[in-house]
């Protein structure tokens, strides 16, 4: 994080950056060599038969018979088969217990209980792929700055709010459950007014225990004049209030609990990228910060809820299980700069490590809205990463001005979106890719972008590029849901 504006921070070197023995025992002297066959009494035969007692005692080391080496070699045999035959079994349990209780391979969504699956880009595209039109029938979103939960009518090809009479937390929680979250995080479903509609989803009650979707039928009245407003998570809140940091202008450290869904991303020790915090579970990054030999998840180490990298040096991390780059990244324009990350055990949420709101569709942010900006990244151009988290406050700048011959000349695509100060002097700098851009707005915080790149940090005319995330929100969600 670059700022020339506020006091300068002070400096910090980071120091972040594994037989049975193929003959049996010899007998004892005198001890019969072959007791289990032969009694040791020995019959009364004829004399001129030799005994075989005789025949022994005499020498000493006489190598067992074949008899006892073929039985032996098949008592192995028997031994190994029966150990494969156990594994066999287990691999074979498990695949029919992953294929009752998964049916799809992660990364595709099932066609409800049929057994097809489909890639996430395929679910609510308009296009009925499903055998039974599952993948069109199931989409729900929230739109807006209220959460406004709003269903996909493929009949008309058009999204409607949900009345919320006879609307209750079951049927929320199977709502939040289709975008991808978990119910462990279901917040709540409250009703709204909202005269702005015309048409609505209303749930038909007297149709008996079947699927929600099922009982919901298109309606150009809603009796309560409400409509439902769902939120999956309790997400965006700050335990420090806005109001705090628009007193703090031009990039400051910042306090435990004030941007409690920054993650700091390790790898061999060392902080790379930042990253923000959405679910107990996913993490939002920069698809640029886990190309190549990155896209590991072994490689990676999260830490959340800590200010000071120093810390972080005695701590051991979040492992990560499953890394998500945008399949339509591209690494020279960074066109889709997002990846998703999911954490192998999920995280407590505490005043410190909370997730931030992603942006609804539908949600309208100001040409210059203030925003900000958070990470360990470096205090100046080729610095080196920062001991403390900082942040600093940086309005958005409109595309068609970031675009312009003087700034960016193009490079701007619908999946970015600049902010900063043209002027120069605060910017995100190598170290705080991955991490947030976010505004407040409705008493929320919500993730408005993931930092990219930029020409430099802090030099006037090149602000900051950021991954436009209402773009991505929609991935965002399939990918959730896909890898449940
Ligand atoms: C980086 O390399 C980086 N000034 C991040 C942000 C910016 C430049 C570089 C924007 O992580």
């Amino acid at each position: 994080m670059t700022s020339t504006l506020g006091p300068p921070p002070p400096y910090y070197e980071n120091r972040g950056f594994q037989p049975e023995p193929p003959y049996a025992a010899r007998p004892a002297a005198g001890a019969h060599p072959y007791p289990q066959l032969f009694s040791t009494n020995p019959p009364s035969v004829p004399s001129y038969i030799p005994r075989v007692a005789t025949h022994q005692s005499s020498r000493p080391a006489a190598p067992p018979p074949r008899r006892t080496c073929a039985a032996s070699l098949r008592k192995t045999i028997i031994i190994i088969l029966s150990i494969l035959i156990v594994i066999c079994c287990a691999i074979a349990a498990f695949f029919i217990w992953y294929f009752v209780e998964n049916h799809c391979l992660s990364s595709l969504i099932e066609c409800g209980s049929s057994g097809v699956c489909m890639s996430p880009s395929q679910w609510c595209d308009g296009v009925s792929d499903c055998p039974n039109g599952e993948d069109e029938t199931r989409c729900v979103r929230l739109f807006g700055p209220n959460f406004i939960l709003e269903v996909y009518s493929p009949v008309s090809k058009s999204w409607y709010p949900v009345c919320h009479d006879d609307w209750n937390d079951d049927y929320g929680k199977i709502a939040c459950k289709d975008m991808g979250y978990s119910v462990d995080t279901y917040f709540y479903s409250r009703g709204v007014p909202d005269v702005s509609f015309k048409s609505y989803m209303k749930l038909n009650t007297s149709a008996g225990n079947i699927d929600l979707y099922k009982k919901l039928y298109s309606s150009g009245s809603c009796a309560s004049g409400n409509v439902v407003s769902l939120r999956c998570i309790e997400c965006g809140l700050s335990s420090k209030s806005a109001s705090i940091m628009n007193r703090i202008v031009g990039g400051s450290g910042a306090v435990l609990g004030q941007w409690p869904w920054q993650v700091s991303l390790h790898v061999q020790g060392t902080h790379v990228c930042g990253g923000s915090i959405i679910t107990p579970h996913w993490l939002v990054t920069a698809a640029h910060c886990v190309e190549g030999r990155l896209s590991d998840p072994h490689s990676w180490r999260v830490y959340a809820g800590i200010l000071n990298q120093d810390e972080m040096l005695f701590r051991s991390g979040y492992k990560v299980q499953l890394i998500i780059s945008h399949p339509d990244y591209d690494t020279d324009s960074k066109d889709n700069d997002v990846a998703l990350m999911k954490l192998e055990t999920p995280l407590s949420f505490t005043e410190t490590v909370r997730p931030v709101c992603l942006p609804n569709p539908g949600m309208m942010f100001q040409p210059n809205q203030q925003c900000w900006i958070s990470g360990w990244g470096a205090e100046y151009q080729g610095g080196k990463t920062s001991n403390n988290l900082n942040y600093v406050a940086v309005p958005l700048i409109e595309r068609s001005r970031c675009n312009s011959v003087y700034i960016y000349n193009g490079m701007i695509l619908p999946t970015m979106i600049c902010a900063g100060d043209l002027a120069g002097g605060i910017d995100s700098c190598q170290g705080d890719s991955g991490g947030p851009l976010v505004t407040h707005h409705h008493s929320v915080w919500w993730l408005v972008g993931d930092t990219s790149w930029g020409t430099g940090c802090a030099t006037p005319n090149k602000p900051g590029v950021y991954g436009n995330m209402t773009v991505f929100t929609d991935w965002i969600y399939k990918n959730m849901q896909a890898n449940r």
